[in-house]
């Protein structure tokens, strides 16, 4: 049978659609008319959202995304995030007193794919448009380094968050014009999944109904555009730690953003066995009085994650969001520990400064320091790949501080 002829017919191993008893015209007034026959028919509702329509058309992608999917997440390994934007890794540069220049993030980020023994710890590397392009200094083109070292390319597509027209102190993130054409650029590149993050503020007033919507309907246009192109989309709504919010309003702000996340990924058939998802962990803000301990941030984090988040969807790996290195490897650890056995997804890492700031600090855009930053970013990782395990301990790090 055609393929096109198919897609008109049951897809293999689904309900039948209903068939309408009497045609509409013969069903007289509304007065007449059964509940059911109010409700959308089930081939209606598979068409909605359903992505086995299009992806039964080319199994073999569709098989491919979901091995580098769990691939990513696969033993105890996580991402590193290196995509910080130029102007975000020229603030850190700054503090640091590091040139903010173009060789300057080049030797930077060279220092961190050339770290001996990061693939052990390290499953995918997320890069930013600039180091996609960019090579080590003697000519060998970092996307090679990477492969070399055991370590799947990534890359960063949005165009960043944006103010949110009408919402005041709110960011809608940008840059779906044209990423169909700037995916297939990065695919020939060799990157085989993607990022884009979306931003949520918590304030008084906010975040909006409107803000959260808008920012789950890009995230899930992204995704599909990605997985149309080949591409593993990692979907990162971003609950944002600054505030003075409890615990508590985290849980539900990150509880309505992934609900209305997951519904949009629904609706733009984006494949959940293809995915990865980059969320918050459920946190007080920085500025709350009160802290909960990392146990109670683990139960609060994974019981929101339970509510909304698919079984379908093969891991989760967290953003760090500016926790220190050693709390964010202590709740992700918490969490493998105290529900691993139990949990439908691998809980995993994604890590931009919860893996770099040690490294970062100890270089300072100096030759001669570049060893000892490897030797800390290497740490890190470790310590985050234990947290997958289980097996992460304070003692790790606090070993490492007494032999430096
Ligand atoms: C939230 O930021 C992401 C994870 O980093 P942390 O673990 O440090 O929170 C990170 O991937 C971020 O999206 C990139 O660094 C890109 O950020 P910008 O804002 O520079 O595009």
């Amino acid at each position: 049978m055609p393929i096109q002829d198919r897609r008109q017919t049951q897809p293999e191993g689904e309900i039948a659609p209903a068939k309408p008893r009497v045609a509409v015209s013969e069903r007289g007034s509304d007065m007449n008319m059964r509940f059911e026959d109010h409700l959308p028919s089930v081939h209606s509702i598979l068409r909605a959202g359903n992505p086995r329509l299009e992806l039964d058309q080319h199994p073999m992608k569709a098989q491919r995304l979901v091995d580098t999917a769990r691939m990513l997440v696969a033993g105890d390994k996580g991402l590193l995030a290196m995509d910080e934007s130029n102007p975000t890794c020229d603030k850190r540069f700054a503090k640091l007193g590091i040139p903010q220049t173009v060789e300057a993030r080049r030797a930077y980020r060279e220092l961190i794919i050339t770290t001996p023994g990061l693939g052990e710890c390290i499953s995918g590397a997320i890069l930013c448009d600039e180091t996609i392009r960019q090579q080590k200094k003697d000519g060998t083109p970092f996307i090679k380094v990477i492969i070399d070292a055991g370590i799947i390319p990534g890359i960063k597509v949005d165009a960043g968050a944006k103010d949110m027209a009408a919402h005041p102190g709110e960011k809608i993130t940008e840059g779906l014009d044209g990423l169909r054409e700037r995916l297939a650029s990065y695919s020939h590149m060799g990157a085989r999944f993607a990022k884009w993050r979306a931003v949520i503020a918590l304030g008084d007033g906010i975040p909006s109904r409107g803000c959260i919507e808008a920012n789950a309907q890009a995230l899930a246009r992204y995704a599909a555009l990605c997985q149309e192109g080949g591409l593993v989309p990692v979907v990162e709504p971003e609950v944002l730690m600054d505030g003075e919010h409890t615990l508590k309003r985290c849980c539900e702000v990150t509880e309505e953003a992934l609900r209305t996340v997951f519904s949009q990924l629904y609706v733009q058939r984006v494949m959940l066995g293809g995915m990865i998802l980059k969320p918050n962990m459920v946190l007080p803000g920085l500025n709350c009085p009160k802290q909960e301990t990392v146990d109670e941030v683990a139960d609060a984090t994974v019981r929101c994650l339970l509510r909304a988040v698919p079984a379908a969807v093969p891991g989760i790996a967290f953003l760090s969001g500016g926790q220190s290195g050693e709390l964010a490897s202590a709740r992700l650890n918490a969490m493998n520990v105290r529900f691993k056995s139990r949990l439908p997804w691998a809980v995993a890492f994604s890590f931009a400064r919860a893996i770099q700031q040690p490294a970062l600090e100890i270089w300072r855009g100096e030759e001669s320091h570049v060893g000892a930053a490897q030797q800390a970013l290497y740490h890190r990782a470790k310590c985050n790949a234990a947290a997958r395990r289980g097996t992460y301990d304070v003692a790790m790090d606090a070993d490492r501080q007494t032999r430096a």
